[in-house]
């Protein structure tokens, strides 16, 4: 309900022309993880989506991806700001998955070190996800969106792997 609110906030934003984008400074739901904790994989519901089509987001020139690029809508505030401590001997898997039919799962994330990453389809089955080889300690924030606007349940996975 939280979301749809904000939603409807979003677009008034967008109709009197200060159209709203993915925001670094917001909170989304707010978990601590160490990388030890995180290699028991964790998965937290989502709800996919959001107004703001990343390519016409300024602020968001993510990193192309090894697989795929592409666009896709996710909220202005993240869906998850996770802070990462201990992270020095991990790597970091980010999933965004889903298994409602029709569902096309985006991934959009700004890391410890203020990057942005993008997937949309490189876990497989149209499922996002994003590996991080040398996760940064800080605040990972992650939006769950959809490819084609719609909005959709689906779930974050994340879990660390030795490196
Ligand atoms: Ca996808």
């Amino acid at each position: 309900m939280k979301k749809l609110f904000y939603s409807v906030l979003a677009c008034i934003g967008f109709a009197t022309g200060a159209a709203a984008c993915p925001d670094i400074q917001a909170y989304g739901s707010t978990f601590h993880y160490t990388g030890a904790q995180l290699y028991n994989r964790v998965e937290l519901p989502v709800v996919a989506g959001g107004n703001n089509w990343i390519s016409q987001c300024r602020n968001v020139r993510p990193a192309p991806d090894s697989h795929d690029w592409g666009d896709g809508t996710v909220a202005t505030a993240p869906d998850f700001s996770i802070q990462l401590s201990g992270m020095g001997r991990f790597k970091l898997s980010v999933g965004a998955l889903t298994t409602v039919a029709g569902c096309d799962p985006i991934l959009l994330i700004n890391t410890g070190s203020a990057n942005f990453y993008y997937d949309d389809d490189d876990w497989g089955d149209g499922d996002a996800k994003i590996d991080l080889r040398r996760p940064s300690n800080g605040w990972l924030d992650i939006w769950v969106g959809t490819f084609d606007g719609n909005v959709c349940d689906a779930y974050l996975v994340l879990e660390t792997f030795n490196r």
